[in-house]
């Protein structure tokens, strides 16, 4: 094979390992009041989907412990996403029940 083309494919596949195929996205639900899971381990990159499954009751998801302002609620059948680009532990809850607690972990890529 030529070796110019051999060189390319090769850097090709390399970004491409490193960036786009390990990105994922994590479903997170609430039901009952409640974060399930409460707490997800997740890639730098990674995104993090909320899906509302109760009846009635709205929720968000407020990373207030980041001095971020309160986000719209979201409603049944509704979803909140978030992608995470930065790596750390991430604590949010439910502005409108405090109780409802969650955590988002993100550990740096490959550990
Ligand atoms: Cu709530």
């Amino acid at each position: 094979m030529n070796k110019m083309l051999l060189t390319l494919i090769t850097v090709c596949s390399f970004i491409f390992s490193t960036s786009h195929v390990h990105a994922k996205e994590v479903i997170v639900e609430i039901y009952k009041k409640q974060f399930i899971p409460s707490e997800v381990i997740i890639d730098v990159g990674d995104t993090i989907i909320w899906k509302n499954l109760e009846k009635r009751q709205y929720h968000n998801v407020w990373f207030k412990g980041s001095g971020e302002e309160e986000p719209d609620y979201f409603f049944p059948d509704e979803s909140y996403q978030r992608k995470f680009e930065q790596f750390g532990s991430f604590a949010y809850e439910c502005g409108p029940h405090p109780k409802m607690k969650g955590a988002v972990i993100v550990k740096k890529a490959g550990q």
